[in-house]
């Protein structure tokens, strides 16, 4: 009698010890779960430094794409805009830039004198209707420049890469 008393003690204790781990290996993951989702955060486009220089972080990679639509900036504020290529393809076949456009250009008008351009890194020798532009790069390649923010309004920025623009534009906003 007093073996099988403590042969059913010792298999409650057994379970509830079993139970116990159950309840900290289902709770772990969980957990996991919960610092997986804060992981991915997306790092801002523009960042203002102390000296009130707008570090804008363009990148773009194979898939005709700009990390963003948009960007806001403030007038007469000093610009530093980097633009890196995460891709592998060669300038030649997977370039790109960043065009600013001024006010009121037709960004298809404009697109087809830049692809004709092509020895002068697709900027049209006239160019009359362009605020700032970087050079163009291939994968792995990044490049900086610096400008100052043009008059209060909205402004179209491209890629003039041929045929790149109608996937790679965005707005240039200037407050
Ligand atoms: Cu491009």
């Amino acid at each position: 009698m007093k073996s099988i008393f403590i042969a059913i003690l010792s298999l409650s204790l057994l379970y509830s010890c079993t139970d116990k781990k159950k309840e900290t290996t289902t709770n772990k993951p969980a957990q996991k779960k919960v610092i997986k989702t804060t992981k991915p955060v997306k790092e801002p486009v523009v960042i203002v430094d102390k000296n009130g220089v707008a570090n804008i972080n363009l990148t773009t990679s194979d898939a005709m794409k700009f990390n963003t639509k948009k960007i806001v900036v403030k007038a007469g504020q000093k610009i530093k805009l980097t633009l890196s290529h995460k891709g592998k393809l060669d300038k030649r076949v997977m370039g790109h830039n960043f065009v600013l456009l001024k006010k009121g250009t037709k960004l298809s008008s404009f697109a087809s004198k830049a692809a004709a351009a092509k020895n002068n890194d697709y900027i049209p020798e006239d160019d009359s209707e362009v605020i700032a532009h970087t050079k163009m790069i291939g994968g792995q390649e990044k490049t900086t420049i610096e400008f100052e923010a043009p008059a209060t309004g909205e402004y179209d920025f491209i890629c003039s890469f041929p045929a790149h623009f109608a996937m790679m534009k965005g707005k240039f906003i200037v407050e």
